[in-house]
């Protein structure tokens, strides 16, 4: 299960909201999505070390309650990685230096590189970041995000990166947009030796909003079974659109009942 922005639904980063993450919704990870450039954005004038905090708790109820955590440098409207390189250097450098210790601690360096970002762009600056954290933690994962809000798995399995281990591409999928295309896209990169990562994905639309494609969002899941291919849900918020897991009337932040959930919270449950 992925959070929300940070910045924007904060609330949902607490100790009984995580445990449950774990325990009543039996997950196994957990992803804090820190947007760098929308909503109190990290590189655009939001409170970083409050949102470093937010990290910081969110990261230490994974480790207490046995998750795995997606450390998630949420980039979207920035488009390309390179937009904020020097500050994701500092941002991971001070994380891989706090969690080396911590197995269960994952880096995503770049969330969804679009606008025209080529491999060549986000290949450079992944390893530029990695070489970062590699100076701190050896081996934990990490993922590096593919050209097209995640969708361009071939163009990375083409040219993967080399020189680190332990490194993982992310592919995200929405159901009602992206199906058997998409799929294929995800299969072949797979038989092509590319550990792929699906660190988000929706059972709507590509806005994260719409009518839930049911179909192709159980086809997904088989598929991504089939090859062992773990995926992270968007996103536990309350917020008024269809991928938001909680009902936008209920405020609790943890102890949901069923009527609490969404249509997609309930399909995912
Ligand atoms: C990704 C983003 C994620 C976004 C979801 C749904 O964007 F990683 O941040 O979440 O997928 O679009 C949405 C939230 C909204 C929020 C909006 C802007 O659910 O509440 O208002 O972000 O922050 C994608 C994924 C795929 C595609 C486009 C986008 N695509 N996109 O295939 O075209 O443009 O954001």
């Amino acid at each position: 299960i992925s959070t929300h922005g940070l910045a924007w639904f904060p609330q949902y980063v607490n100790e009984q909201g995580i445990k449950e993450i774990k325990e009543v919704w039996q997950a196994e990870v957990v992803r804090l999505a820190m947007y760098t450039a929308e909503y109190g954005g990290y590189c655009t004038g939001g409170d970083k070390d409050a949102l470093k905090k937010l990290v910081k708790e969110g990261v230490e109820y994974a480790i207490k309650y046995d998750l795995y955590v997606i450390i998630d440098w949420h980039i979207l409207s920035d488009n390309n990685p390179n937009t904020y390189k020097e500050e994701a250097k500092a941002f991971f450098d001070e994380m891989s230096e706090a969690y080396k210790d911590y197995p269960n601690v994952i880096y995503e360096i770049c969330n969804e590189p679009n606008g025209g970002t080529s491999w060549k762009d986000v290949k450079s600056y992944a390893e530029e970041v990695i070489a970062v954290i590699r100076e701190n933690d050896e081996d934990n994962i990490i993922i590096v995000g593919t050209p097209n809000w995640c969708q361009y798995v071939d163009q990375a399995a083409a040219d993967p990166i080399t020189s680190y281990d332990n490194i993982m591409y992310a592919l995200h999928y929405y159901a009602a947009t992206h199906k058997d295309d998409l799929r294929k896209k995800m299969v072949n990169a797979i038989n092509a030796g590319l550990p792929i990562f699906v660190s988000e994905y929706g059972t709507c639309d590509a806005s994260g909003n719409g009518a839930i494609d049911e179909k192709q969002a159980n086809a997904w899941v088989e598929e991504m079974d089939r090859y062992g291919v773990s995926y992270v849900a968007w996103n536990l918020s309350n917020k008024n659109e269809t991928s938001a897991l909680i009902n936008s009337g209920c405020n609790k932040v943890s102890g949901f009942s069923w009527d609490d959930l969404s249509a997609s919270g309930k399909w995912l449950f």
